[in-house]
């Protein structure tokens, strides 16, 4: 246990990633922007339909990608491990995946698995590869869990009401075809094939991070848990399911903790640079560099880690104002490492 937490202990600092369809809406449908929440939220917050979400997969096309600048970045920044989002809660799959046709290789343009180069480039620049994968929240894949959230106020659908009260029934579900499945058959014949691949076909994989367990069960949970034993040193958070499966770390989100919040868990806090996790263009809420120095600073002295988020934009770019900050931050590392 603390043999394979070595590591993650000395790292204080690693890169978040949260990238796919999303991106591509940016905050915005139909001329209206998303009220609330991250931009990797639109599709229940604005509840698109099924089908018309996956007409915009069909625009998601990230030629800009490269993998190698990416690890760079992050590396070039003092950061020493990556997570990315193999598949957020709208299910779609930036990897190739054969349990599901929602996914980079069926359902898009650019029909290759992004996973793949950055595992490989991981390898080659010494950063750790994590993959956030939402167990259970899969709002595409029928049988999947919805968190309930009632319809964004910014979206003035005539038919608010009659969806609001739809979703209330519907456990948070907005469209049938969301529901044509049962949760546990989304586990059986998603979620767990989905893990294995992710623990059998990219090498060493550091960290899993789950997240939202709505309607989590303990069964599913066990089988989830078994598809981790493939890598043998792999580190959880303690968003699979509560209570009784606790992970290895806690993850307070946007917020570093006060020593007297601190009880021995090891722990990191995830953040975003402006207000969303998923790339939006209209949010220009970035926080200074000068901030986020600060922060790192205020982690590393508490013995936390800081995954600090980058939302890459629908081309596979990274915004301008990430890569100034991730500079900023790695100019100021080179410089107190030689002091
Ligand atoms: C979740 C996601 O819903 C979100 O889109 C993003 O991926 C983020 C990193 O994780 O959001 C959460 C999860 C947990 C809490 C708050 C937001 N929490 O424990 O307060």
């Amino acid at each position: 246990q603390d043999e394979k937490m070595k590591w993650w202990r000395e790292a204080r600092f690693g890169m978040f990633i949260h990238f796919g369809v999303y991106a591509q809406m940016a905050g915005e449908y139909k001329g209206h922007q998303q009220a609330r929440g991250g931009a990797e939220w639109i599709m229940n917050r604005m509840k698109v339909p099924v089908s018309e979400y996956k007409e915009v997969a069909k625009k998601f096309n990230p030629v800009k990608f490269n993998a190698d600048e990416w690890v760079k970045m992050a590396k070039d920044a003092g950061m020493k491990y990556l997570i990315i989002t193999a598949k957020h809660h709208d299910g779609f799959a930036l990897f190739d995946s054969k349990a599901s046709d929602w996914d980079i290789m069926d359902a898009t343009p650019y029909k290759k698995d992004l996973l793949k180069p950055l595992a490989e480039a991981c390898k080659k620049y010494g950063v750790k590869l994590g993959f956030y994968y939402s167990q259970a929240q899969d709002w595409v894949n029928p049988g999947g869990s919805a968190a309930r959230k009632l319809m964004a106020e910014g979206w003035p659908n005539p038919d608010s009401t009659k969806i609001n009260n739809y979703t209330q029934e519907h456990d948070g579900h907005w469209d049938p075809a969301q529901e044509t499945k049962t949760f546990a058959q989304y586990i059986d014949e998603v979620a767990v094939p989905q893990v294995k691949e992710l623990m059998t076909n990219y090498g060493d994989i550091a960290v899993l991070w789950w997240d939202t367990p709505v309607k989590m069960t303990d069964d599913a949970a066990l089988k989830l848990q078994e598809q981790l034993k493939k890598q043998a040193h792999i580190i959880t958070n303690d968003r699979l399911k509560r209570p009784n499966f606790s992970g290895d770390t806690k993850t307070p989100e946007q917020k570093i903790p006060d020593l007297s919040e601190l009880d021995g868990k090891d722990w990191e806090t995830c953040m975003t640079m402006n207000g969303t996790w998923g790339f939006r263009n209209s949010d220009t809420k970035w926080k200074s560099s000068e901030t986020l120095i600060r922060n790192l600073v205020d982690i590393a002295s508490k013995g936390g880690n800081y995954l600090l988020n980058i939302g890459p934009k629908p081309d596979g770019s990274f915004p301008d104002a990430s890569i100034e900050r991730l500079k900023d931050l790695g100019n100021w590392m080179k410089i107190y490492s030689e002091a």
